[in-house]
């Protein structure tokens, strides 16, 4: 079974394509819908894909129009739009990676930043290795929001979730509310690692998410380290949470991440 094309998501998800170029003219909505077909084929054939070591379950979380959903369409698509289309409950893409000589599998979920499908966001932080916690630059409140979201990531996700601090939308310097020295504060005090993107310059995004997966991979290894060390010494100290980290697909029989 693959756990991604049975998953509730896509009764519960909202693209910024679907909604704002199905509007267009009537020859315009044919091409969209043959596009969004081929997109979804692909899609789905991204997702059937069992050919990689790692899969890591990755969720983009923060304050309503950050530009989680922009950040997602241009790591995946490298395609942006300025329409404002919010996200309805959850949303998915799938890449693979090559990091550290390991073909990674992301799963990267979209999550709604508004208050409303709070209930249904949390209940996907459950597995998820990793997070990129975005603000906007030129939203204070969304600043202001950080901490609030690093709590829920507490609450609900596992203790060894790597966390990255994302200050989103750089590329608007004359309507920028926070600076660079605040983020960097920030994240310092939090102890997580800072970076400032634009989905729409597309400047940092992509390592944003190879710093991402590094970061886990290493947390991996040193997982692994302890586990070895647990089962020389005879102790068990660690062993829960290095499973945790290292629960990864079994190829052979096409089991994906439980989550
Ligand atoms: N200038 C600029 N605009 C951006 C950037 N990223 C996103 N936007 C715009 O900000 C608005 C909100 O972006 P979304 O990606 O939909 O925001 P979101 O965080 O997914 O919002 P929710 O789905 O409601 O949680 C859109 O109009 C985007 O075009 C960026 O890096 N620079
Ligand atoms: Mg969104």
């Amino acid at each position: 079974m693959n756990s991604y094309s049975n998953h509730p998501s896509s009764t519960l998800s909202s693209h910024h394509t679907s909604s704002s170029t199905m509007t267009s003219s009537s020859s315009a909505t044919a091409a969209t819908t043959h596009d969004q077909q081929q997109q979804q084929q692909r899609r789905h054939k991204d997702a059937a894909d069992q050919n990689f070591d790692y899969m890591f379950k990755l969720l983009i979380i923060g304050n309503s129009s950050v530009g989680k959903t922009s950040f997602l369409f241009r790591y995946a698509d490298n395609s942006f739009t300025s329409a404002f289309v919010s996200t309805v409950g959850i949303d998915f893409k799938v890449k693979t990676v090559f990091r550290q000589e390991k073909r990674v599998k992301l799963q990267i979920w979209d999550t709604a930043g508004q208050e409303r499908y709070r209930t249904i966001t949390t209940a996907y932080y459950r597995g998820a290795m990793g997070f990129i916690l975005m603000y906007d630059v030129t939203n204070e409140e969304s600043f202001n929001a950080v901490q609030d979201w690093s709590t829920q990531i507490k609450t609900y996700s596992w203790d060894n979730a790597q966390v990255v601090l994302v200050g989103n939308k750089c590329d608007l310097e004359d309507e920028r509310v926070v600076s660079t020295e605040r983020g960097k504060q920030l994240a310092l005090n939090m102890g997580l690692e800072f970076f400032e993107t634009s989905a729409k310059e597309n400047i940092s995004v992509k390592a944003v998410f190879e710093r991402l997966v590094d970061i886990i991979c290493d947390k991996m290894s040193e997982s692994l380290d302890s586990e070895t060390v647990g089962h020389t010494s005879g102790t068990s100290a660690s062993q829960s949470s290095s499973k945790q980290l290292l629960e990864k697909p079994n190829n052979n029989n096409n089991k994906g991440c439980q989550c």
